[in-house]
């Protein structure tokens, strides 16, 4: 176990090493090599790892090490069946690590939990599918069941969720987005009218100037580095905002080019790099905005204006709000917050003004704070006051998470259905979806865990890890009447069953899937709005007993509601090309769906703020004049210790896929071999009287008497901001409160909780270290 730093480029000769001992690892190696070959092509399969887009370029491999990783951890032949639970009881399998669980391999055959005996048991699929149907018709209330997606779920698989749940007669549909990119969605739909992105992927290649807000491509998207890397070598700026010194966000080698990779050449990813503090983006805009109002009231003493007037005046709503805010925040506030001098705003605001096309992309750094709507809100009065949306090379990129997030939201898994979706729907199935409010994740939580709710369906997903506030969760679990996991690996949310359980083992996206009519394709949308078909390569051993998403949707709802109510369920999983034909007929966008999805790249559904259109109610684009937030470690928190106060940051390392821990390592950032480790500025554990890899315990500051905390983890010196310190999810989701949630979006604050740091005692006794 080790640290040391990482010299070479991010991508190159490691990601080419990487990915040969993730092929082996697999014990799948032949197989595997020709599935990466067919991974983002057409007629091939849609990466499972993230939902970065492609440029359809002929005879090209399309995959990264991280796809390969997905790919390969997915088409394992190991196997988990019922004798493999017959082995190992629940208990014991819940003291072994999140790695060991899922690298047990593929699940293959249905189980119940015993609770008698703490093993799991096979089942037939039969009875499962009964189960589940007479728990919930038990239910006296059809919203004390919880409908949870992970953004693996194809366009088909969550829009048979989304019907056969409504139809039973909730909106309860929690969802990985909510952990996500939720105020994403929010901001944008309040200030441009939908949701999504602008841009699609050939805006970065004449794109001058990009600006990356807290995300980390070289881990979490790698195919984005290469169109990073592009456009500095045409000479575009791509300024990157990060909290951490992030390699791949430096330089790039890649490894599909053999060029650079025998000559050893790469190419930078980024031209700026500025590292604000945990939530200083927001106060890094406002800098970079107040800059630029002054030069343009400059400007128009002199009949001029550095704004795009025309755009402002056609287009905008609220520009005079907004800069009358602008004016009234004080430099002090913007550095302090920031943590970025004046100057260095300065340089970030001469590259915006003097690039005629900019995009502003970001991820979990902006979404997962307290107030993320706000930072998203100041990106898009950036882009207005310049008219930088709507036009070619120019737009907005949240960049997504799971490969499918995107779509399952479009078709349907919304906990706040918009009337017209729910009319559609009436029309097309011809039943009446409940029109109340549903819950979000923290809210179906909340629910179980007071009882409120007592179910829970889980299509995908690793809700127990992936939440916050660990200990709750368990509980809330433990305690509910039955879980349900359709999933393909074992994890933590299996092996803390409720009162009944069970876990239905489905076909991946690398999988054949055969069903009636034959091999059938699934579709998924891109952070582009671009929506491919998917077809898998893997065939299944002959005594496996996985089924696929639909397949399992269709038996609760024959179970549950019947073989004909609203439709003919076993008609839609005997062939594929009968959902879409249903998701035509509800959502906007799909228009001969089946005719154009075998379009090389896929089918755009456009973007309405792109062309100039604003679902607004003001039917313009809004420029929202959010203040700044008082200080990002809540006030009353403050007052509670002495202890000097950090913020924590909680991501991911680069052998992991969210909950999947593929391995220990963390390349990029020189961790080799653990995971148990804090990032901390080398000036504060100087003052903390720490040595690189002392022991450390955190603490959460929270407004009521849980103590969370972690123990024993290794201080690691690092280039973050002083104040700010990071650790890995999901070993640190205890620290974070269920109820610290961002404004509007109730995004758990993953990237922002405040904490203490004492030194690890053996005896456990906590003795607070003062700076
Ligand atoms: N290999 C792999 N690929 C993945 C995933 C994975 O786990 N593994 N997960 C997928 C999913 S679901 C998602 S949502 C995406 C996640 O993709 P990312 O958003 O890149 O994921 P994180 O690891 O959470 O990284 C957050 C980054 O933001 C920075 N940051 C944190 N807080 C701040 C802040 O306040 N300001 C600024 N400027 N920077 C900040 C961190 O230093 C870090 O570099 O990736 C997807 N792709
Ligand atoms: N502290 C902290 N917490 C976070 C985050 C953070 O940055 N910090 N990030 C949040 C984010 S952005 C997200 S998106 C969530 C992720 O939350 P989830 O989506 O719930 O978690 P995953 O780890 O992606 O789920 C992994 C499991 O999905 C199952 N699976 C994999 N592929 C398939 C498939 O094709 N079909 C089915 N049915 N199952 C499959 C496997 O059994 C696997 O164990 O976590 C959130 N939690
Ligand atoms: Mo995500």
């Amino acid at each position: 176990m080790s640290h040391k730093e990482y010299q070479g480029p991010a991508g190159g000769w490691g990601a080419l090493k990487a990915t040969t001992t993730h092929l082996l690892k697999s014990q799948n190696v032949a197989k595997n090599i020709s599935n990466l070959l067919k991974a983002n092509q057409d007629h091939g399969f849609d990466c499972p790892g993230c939902a970065w887009g492609e440029k359809g370029i002929p005879g090209r491999f399309r995959f990264c090490e991280n796809g390969a990783k997905a790919v390969n951890w997915e088409a394992t032949s190991r196997r988990v069946d019922g004798n493999f639970f017959a082995k190992h009881s629940v208990s014991w399998l819940n003291q072994q690590t999140d790695y060991y669980l899922e690298f047990q391999g593929r699940l293959s055959e249905p189980v119940r939990y015993n609770r008698e005996t703490d093993h799991y048991e096979p089942i037939s699929w039969d009875n499962a599918f009964e189960l589940i149907a007479k728990q919930l018709r038990a239910l006296d209330d059809p919203n004390q069941a919880e409908f949870y997606t992970s953004g693996r779920a194809s366009n088909e698989a969550a829009f048979l969720y989304q019907l056969m749940a409504r139809s039973y007669g909730t909106n309860n549909f929690p969802d990985c987005s909510n952990m996500c990119h939720e105020a994403t969605s929010y901001a944008l739909a309040e200030s441009i009218g939908i949701g999504k992105g602008t841009v699609t992927i050939d805006d970065f290649e004449i794109a001058d100037a990009i600006f990356l807000f807290g995300q980390n491509p070289g881990t979490n998207h790698p195919r984005m580095l290469e169109t990073l890397s592009h456009a500095t070598k045409r000479g575009a700026r791509v300024v990157a905002f990060n909290n951490l010194k992030e390699r791949g966000l430096e330089r790039f080698t890649n490894p599909q080019d053999p060029l650079e990779m025998l000559t050893y050449h790469s190419n930078p990813t980024t031209s700026d790099y500025f590292t604000p503090k945990l939530g200083g983006d927001m106060a890094a805009v406002r800098g970079m905005v107040k800059i630029l109002a002054e030069r343009d009231e400059i400007a128009q003493q002199h009949g001029e204006s550095i704004f795009d007037r025309e755009f402002i005046a056609a287009q905008t709503q609220g520009m005079e709000e907004y800069l009358a805010i602008v004016a009234q925040t004080s430099w002090e506030q913007i550095v302090e917050q920031s943590g970025l001098s004046r100057e260095q705003l300065e340089q970030a605001a001469n590259i915006y003004q003097h690039a005629k096309r900019v995009i502003v992309t970001w991820a979990m750094g902006v979404t997962q704070h307290k107030h993320s709507v706000d930072i998203i809100q100041e990106f898009v009065n950036l882009q207005l006051l310049f008219g930088q949306i709507g036009k070619p090379g120019a737009g907005l990129c949240p960049v997504r998470g799971h490969s499918n997030v995107q779509g399952d939201r479009t078709v349907g898994i919304n906990e706040q259905p918009s009337a017209s979706f729910l009319a559609s729907l009436e029309q097309a199935c011809g039943f009446k979806p409940p029109v109340s409010k549903g819950h979000n994740v923290v809210q179906a939580l909340r629910a179980l865990s007071s009882g409120q709710s007592k179910v829970f369906i889980g299509l995908g997903g690793n809700i127990v890890a992936a939440a916050p506030d660990t200990s709750l969760i368990v509980q809330a679990m433990r305690g509910s009447q039955l879980t349900v996991n359709i999933a393909t690996k074992l994890n933590r949310s299996h092996v803390n069953p409720g009162h009944e359980s069970l876990i239905l083992p489905c076909l991946g996206r690398t999988d054949i899937d055969m069903q009636a009519s034959g091999e059938q394709k699934i579709t998924v949308e891109d952070s582009f709005s671009m929506v491919h078909a998917s077809s898998g390569r893997v065939e299944m051993h002959h005594d496996d007993q996985m089924r696929s998403e639909p397949a399992v949707i269709v038996g609760i709802a024959k179970a549950l509601l019947g073989a004909h109510y609203p439709i003919d369920w076993q008609a839609m999983a005997d062939n594929y090309d009968c959902i879409r034909e249903l998701i035509e007929a509800v959502i906007p966008g799909f228009e001969q769906f089946n005719q154009r999805l075998d379009r090389p790249g896929g089918f755009y559904l456009g973007n309405s703020a792109r062309d100039l259109c604003w679902k607004t109610p003001s039917h313009k684009a809004q420029i929202l004049a959010n203040i700044l937030p008082e200080s990002i470690i809540p006030k009353q928190l403050i007052a509670q210790t002495n202890a000097p106060i950090f913020v924590l940051q909680t991501l991911r390392s680069h052998d992991q896929y969210n909950t999947t821990v593929y391995g220990y390592d963390d390349r990029y950032r020189g961790i080799f071999g653990e995971r148990e480790v804090v990032f901390i500025n080398p000036i504060d554990m100087a003052n903390l009287n720490l040595s690189e890899g002392d022991k450390i315990d955190i603490k959460t500051l929270w407004s009521d008497d849980v103590t969370r905390q972690i123990k024993g983890f290794k201080a690691i010196p690092y280039a973050i901001p002083q104040g700010n310190i990071a650790a890995y999810f999901p070993e640190a989701n205890v620290l974070i409160p269920l109820m610290s949630f961002g404004d509007h979006s109730e995004t758990p604050t993953s990237k922002s909780v405040a904490v203490i740091i004492t030194r690890h005692e053996h005896d456990s006794l906590d003795v607070v270290v003062q700076r």
